[in-house]
């Protein structure tokens, strides 16, 4: 079955941008998902196809209308569409790979991105929507951002990742394996402009090189994000990613 995304969006021109290339791109010709993006001004009512006025209760910008946006969800889904709406905003909830997992499992997500100061709450609310941010920035629409989720999703689908690339998800990698931050990669040639390679990844001892994997995983963890080596944070079990 095809995982099928929506977006809806103001401007459809940007899709599908980078996905139509590289991992996504082939994943998306060899059909084992599609891409939709839907102009959310095609559902103005509006002679002008207005789809935006002024907030309630003052302040910049402006607010996309919640008639309008009701109408361009209803457009993109028919009654009994189980694929969940997720609200692209900075207000939102921090993507987590969790997410990303839930939402690949399924049959697809519409994707509504914000632009203008914002979308009129109450839609939010009676459509369920889950509102979802990037992280800590704050960008000029959602459009970037549901490009980063559908990545995300999209490599996890079946067939998407190649026999090397899912094997080596699938066997020991640091990321997976107890919430931390990946160990650094050396290749070839083994002396660069003098700079040697770590001397125990050319040792061939597969469990010295574990050893200093893990130890070397511990230390940029600890130095870029503590906040993984919280064991709240660190839910339950030890076979998570780190941004689980
Ligand atoms: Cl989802 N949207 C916008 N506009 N800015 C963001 C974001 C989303 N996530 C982080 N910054």
């Amino acid at each position: 079955m095809t995982w099928r995304a929506t977006v809806l969006t103001l401007f459809p021109g940007m899709f599908p941008g980078p996905l139509g290339t590289a991992l996504a791109g082939r994943g998306m010709e060899r059909g084992l998902w599609s891409l939709e993006a839907r102009d959310i001004r095609d559902a103005s009512t509006d002679r002008n196809r207005r789809v935006d006025d002024t907030p309630f209760g003052g302040g910049a910008g402006m607010v996309l209308r919640a008639d309008v946006v009701e109408a361009a969800c209803a457009a993109a889904m028919p009654e009994g569409d189980p694929r969940p709406l997720v609200f692209l905003t900075p207000r939102g909830a921090p993507l987590r790979q969790s997410l990303v997992r839930s939402l690949a499992t399924g049959p697809g997500a519409v994707l509504l991105c914000g632009r203008y100061e914002g979308v009129d709450q109450r839609v939010v609310e009676a459509r369920g929507m889950v509102e979802v941010s990037i992280g800590d920035y704050v960008l000029s629409g959602g459009e970037l951002a549901a490009m980063v989720l559908l990545d995300a999703c999209v490599r996890l689908l079946p067939g998407v990742m190649g026999a090397a690339e899912s094997a080596e998800e699938e066997s020991f990698s640091p990321s997976e394996a107890g919430a931390l931050l990946e160990y650094p990669h050396y290749t070839r040639p083994a002396e660069w402009r003098g700079l040697r390679v770590p001397e125990v990844l050319l040792s061939g001892h597969h469990a010295e090189v574990a050893r200093w994997r893990r130890a070397q995983s511990e230390a940029v963890t600890r130095e870029r994000r503590p906040d993984l080596l919280q064991t709240e944070q660190r839910r339950d079990s030890a076979a998570r990613m780190p941004m689980d």
